[in-house]
């Protein structure tokens, strides 16, 4: 039996809270959010569970507490918006569109991952959905997303003839905010004009630790995108109606003037920074107070009372999701290991010859000219 040990709030036992405004969307729209969301949540729940069963290896960071994030992110732009992260990124990928059989096989290091098994939870890549990945570099995304914001801009401007107008969302923690290579992205993006959103999912940690620990400014996050001229906004993360409407209108304004913003997305990660976490550095009645804020819990309190869903409706969505995963699962199970053909795939030495272990690549001319190749600090070895 699933059980998810953080409560999504759902329907039936739910109190009906003040009515909101929903945006002008078929109900269709807004129950396909819910299910994502409640998809990304059971999906992850499974992931821990697999995890426990040594079913899943290596690291594995999961995304409770976050999903509406990546859900109102996505709904807020184009297929055709490319899409960059870091290694918290099932969610996305979900999101985005990639089955739930090709993430969770991905996990499990199997060919019917979207990565043939050999990427892991780290590296979901979707080409089809363009999502450029899962990277496992803290902050290394961001000249990446940069990049590909330049490319969609050089190819929409340039060699469509402004047929087409792209924004780049590319993702990264509130920790990754601190690395060099974050303030030469947006610097470069505010000196060429890149549309490009930053959108810092600031869930309060870098591991263990808290924000104002790490990080200047940080009451005042999106000082760090105005200071490269970057357009700025500060977001609930923890309500997808709010990120699909200012991410909406972010997205749209940064397409037309093709410009760069950097977004503070307030959020929290009800789990530990990865499988191997205590959570010593913060107190249960924390956690719990954040999970009262539930995104889920709160999106459908707002859907029964404007009638969108009904109890029963919710309980289907949660049992189709289930089934979803459950059958993810079994997928996983069931598809085979990569052969070991495949560790000479897909890798940049492809093209110049299998590695022959401490001797040289064949392109190199191999073992016999090993000689040729000295470190220069006197120590026998290859450079
Ligand atoms: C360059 C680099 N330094 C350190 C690490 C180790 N590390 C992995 S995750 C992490 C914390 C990043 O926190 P944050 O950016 O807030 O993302 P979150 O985990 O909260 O989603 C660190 C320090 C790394 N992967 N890469
Ligand atoms: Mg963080």
């Amino acid at each position: 039996m699933m059980a998810t040990t953080t409560p999504s709030g759902s329907g039936a036992n739910s109190t009906h809270g003040a009515a909101r405004k929903l945006p002008a969307l078929p109900s269709t729209t807004l129950t396909k959010w819910l299910r994502e969301m409640h998809l990304i949540r059971e999906f992850e729940v499974r992931c821990m569970q697999s995890y426990q069963e040594k079913k899943i290896g290596g690291f594995c960071h999961v995304y409770i507490g976050q999903e509406a994030v990546a859900v109102g992110c996505t709904a807020a732009v184009n297929l055709e918006d490319p899409i960059i992260t870091a290694y918290r990124d099932h969610g996305h990928a979900l999101a985005r569109g990639m089955s739930s059989r090709a993430c969770m096989a991905e996990m499990y290091g199997k060919v019917g991952g979207c990565a043939k098994g050999k990427g892991g939870s780290m590296h979901m890549f979707d080409r089809p959905h363009n999502l450029y990945g899962g990277h496992g570099i803290v902050g290394a995304q961001t000249p990446l997303g940069a990049g590909i914001a330049f490319a969609t801009k050089y190819e929409d401007e340039v060699m469509n003839a402004g047929r087409n107008r792209r924004v780049t969302l590319c993702f990264l923690g509130d920790g990754a905010v601190n690395q060099g290579s974050v303030y030469e992205a947006m610097n470069l993006a505010g000196l060429f004009d890149i549309p490009v959103i930053f959108i810092v999912e600031n869930n309060g940690y870098s591991m263990g630790t808290e924000i104002s620990r790490g990080t200047t400014m940080s009451h005042e996050l999106t000082i760090k995108g105005r200071a490269h001229g970057l357009k700025e906004a500060t977001i609930d993360g923890m309500d997808v109606l709010a990120v699909y409407h200012d991410m909406h209108e972010l997205a749209n304004w940064c397409r037309e003037n093709s410009r760069p913003a950097f977004v503070d997305m307030k959020c929290y990660r009800y789990k530990g920074h990865s499988m191997s976490d205590p959570r010593k550095y913060r107190t249960r009645e924390e956690e719990e107070r954040h999970e009262l804020n539930d995104a889920i819990g709160k999106f459908e309190r707002t859907l029964l009372d404007h009638a969108v869903v009904t109890d029963a409706s919710i309980k289907e969505i949660m049992n189709s999701t289930r089934e979803e995963v459950r059958d993810a699962l079994k997928f996983s199970n069931e598809s085979p290991e990569p052969d070991m053909s495949e560790l000479y795939t897909d890798v940049f030495v492809e093209p110049w010859g299998r590695f022959t272990g401490s001797s040289l690549p064949e392109f190199m001319g191999g073992a016999a000219n090993a000689c040729r190749f000295h470190a220069t600090n006197g120590k026998e070895g290859l450079v």
